[in-house]
């Protein structure tokens, strides 16, 4: 497919003449727009799934798709001032620009320790134009520790449901937790805090308390190879092993990669989160494809472990 632009009519892919239709070009253009319409009917066409998941959001995926640097969604953003909140730094909120595919998921964001929004705002952009409200956030102070940055998670997303100004465009039902380093390590204690999180994903994540099996959010964990902050061995491998084995579960180690490569905008990262956040936290199984059968290593990644198929 074609690289989606961020202006148009998101939820339907654009409709290609395929060789079998050319010859409708010589026909009258209402009764080639009947035809169409008859025939994606008879296909199930765009809106078909809608019906069967109230929470799938935009056309089908491909591994472009997941890829691209910008989704199919059009992309706004407005600033909250920490002046504005209570329990979290402020930070910004990046949302689909359009109403007209009703509401979304939404995800806060937490950077690590001494960081600041800045150094996670390439996620904003990235996974709001696939359709979800995402809020990079501020911390109360930058050297606050992982179950604080965990109950600052929490906080923003009881702000950004219950008093931000794009409120009425998330469903408050369907909310994921993601961070880097002592913001990943919050983002299992917001996990474990908040059973009813839809999706966790730490980014190289850092945190003393090495076991997680108080987690029921499905749980994406991406470690680096050569993180000599937050090694893999003392930190992800543990949280992912010791999270429960019924649980839906991953762990993509970054090959080449460090402690800060969650810090730039990095497509393995994208295309992952992107799948893991569609999957669980709008129950969107055309996603599966990306993360069942389990990926193999690549240029990119080094291991990947994790359950398939998915139980939940
Ligand atoms: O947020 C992080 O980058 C945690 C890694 C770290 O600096 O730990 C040392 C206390
Ligand atoms: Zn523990």
């Amino acid at each position: 497919m074609q690289q989606h632009t961020r202006t148009g009519t998101p939820h339907r892919a654009p409709v290609h003449p395929g060789p079998a239709r050319r010859g409708a070009r010589r026909l009258a253009g209402a009764a080639v727009a009947i035809a169409a319409t008859v025939g994606l009917t008879l296909l199930g066409g765009p809106g078909a799934h809608a019906a069967d998941n109230p929470y799938e959001r935009g056309p089908a995926p491909t591994t472009s798709s997941i890829e691209a640097l910008r989704g199919p969604y059009a992309v706004s953003e407005t600033s909250v001032s920490s002046l504005a909140v209570t329990g979290f730094g402020g930070g910004t909120i990046y949302y689909p620009t359009s109403t007209g595919d009703g509401t979304f998921g939404a995800v806060a964001v937490s950077p690590g320790y001494t960081g600041t929004q800045s150094s996670i705002a390439w996620l904003g952009p990235r996974l709001a134009s696939q359709g979800f409200v995402v809020f990079t956030i501020d911390t109360l102070t930058t050297l606050d520790q992982p179950d604080s940055r965990g109950r600052q998670l929490l906080a923003a997303l009881d702000y950004l449901t219950e008093r931000s100004s794009v409120r009425g465009r998330i469903d408050a039902s369907r909310l994921g937790v993601m961070g880097h380093s002592m913001g990943g390590g919050g983002s299992l204690e917001a996990a474990k805090s908040r059973p009813s999180l839809q999706a966790a994903i730490p980014l190289t994540p850092w945190n003393l308390d090495k076991t997680w099996p108080e987690i029921t959010t499905p749980t994406l964990i991406f470690g680096a190879d050569g993180d000599t902050i937050a090694p893999v061995a003392s930190h992800a491998e543990p949280f992912y092993t010791t999270l429960p084995s019924s649980l839906d579960r991953a762990y993509l180690e970054l090959n080449n990669a460090t402690h800060f490569t969650p810090n730039s905008s990095n497509t393995t990262i994208a295309k992952y989160s992107i799948s893991w956040l569609k999957r669980f936290i709008d129950n969107d199984t055309r996603y599966e494809q990306f993360l069942c059968p389990l990926p193999r290593p690549s240029l990119t990644i080094d291991e990947y472990r994790g359950n398939c198929p998915h139980t939940s």
